[in-house]
């Protein structure tokens, strides 16, 4: 056990002597007891959505090989691994928001599998066939913020080339306010210990089993035939 999760159990077990104060993530060394089974029996579990359309849907921008693995291999994966991990660990969550506000005292499999589980059922969200360009209060939003879209676009754009190896591009909000940067691995901007932080709006995998297959080491032109995918509906449910 890492000295990081040893004071993270420690602090949530001096938390739930105290009194609950804190809604408690369910971490302890006492063996599992059927008060235990029960409880786990209602813990919040990862889970991958429903492609929201089928994996040849996004070409030419994104083949239908990509899409395939990445959803039915690489998400799928990531589920697994963190529902597992979080059973291993005899780790309660009660919520997906409690996970992001106690990420920091989790294990690096539970961050990275949950945070990649997260993330991708937001970015297959963040697609559509034809997604054409951004209108009405997102298109108000972006031109007021960065200039024109052109210009967010290229500022967006520097994030997601900028990111060094694996990782996000995104565009958040906080209180209406956007700010565009990008997050290692698969932390998001919702992590309590991220260094970036935001409610996403918009999001783009950078990773390279997102676009290697197509698109080789040229990051630059997925990311460039990415823009003719993003589903601008789904930005503007997310922008309050
Ligand atoms: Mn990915």
């Amino acid at each position: 056990m890492n000295t990081t999760r040893r004071k993270f159990i420690e602090t949530t077990a001096k938390a739930s002597i105290i009194g609950s104060i804190v809604s408690p993530v369910f971490a302890t060394a006492k063996s599992i007891s059927s008060t235990a089974e029960s409880e786990f029996a209602n813990a919040f579990e990862f889970s991958q959505i429903k492609l929201p359309y089928a994996y040849n849907a996004l070409e030419p921008s994104i083949d239908a090989m990509t899409m395939e693995i990445h959803y039915s291999k690489h998400h799928a994966a990531y589920v697994k691994n963190v529902n597992e991990a979080l059973a291993a660990d005899k780790i309660f969550l009660n919520t997906e928001k409690e996970f992001f506000s106690k990420v920091s005292g989790l294990s690096d499999k539970i961050r990275n599998n949950g945070g990649g589980v997260w993330n991708h059922n937001f970015f297959w969200q963040m697609m559509k066939p034809n997604g054409g360009a951004p209108t009405g209060k997102v298109a108000e939003a972006i031109n007021s913020t960065f200039g024109s879209f052109d210009k967010f676009k290229e500022q967006f754009t520097q994030a997601a080339m900028g990111r060094f190896g694996s990782g996000w591009a995104w565009l958040v909000s906080n209180d209406g306010k956007l700010t565009i940067g990008s997050t290692p691995n698969q932390d998001n901007p919702l992590m309590d210990n991220s260094a970036f932080k935001g409610t996403p709006v918009l999001g783009l995998d950078v990773w390279e089993h997102a676009y290697y297959l197509k698109y080789q080491n040229k990051r630059n032109e997925y990311i460039s035939n990415w823009w003719n995918i993003v589903n601008w509906d789904e930005v503007a449910k997310r922008l309050v």
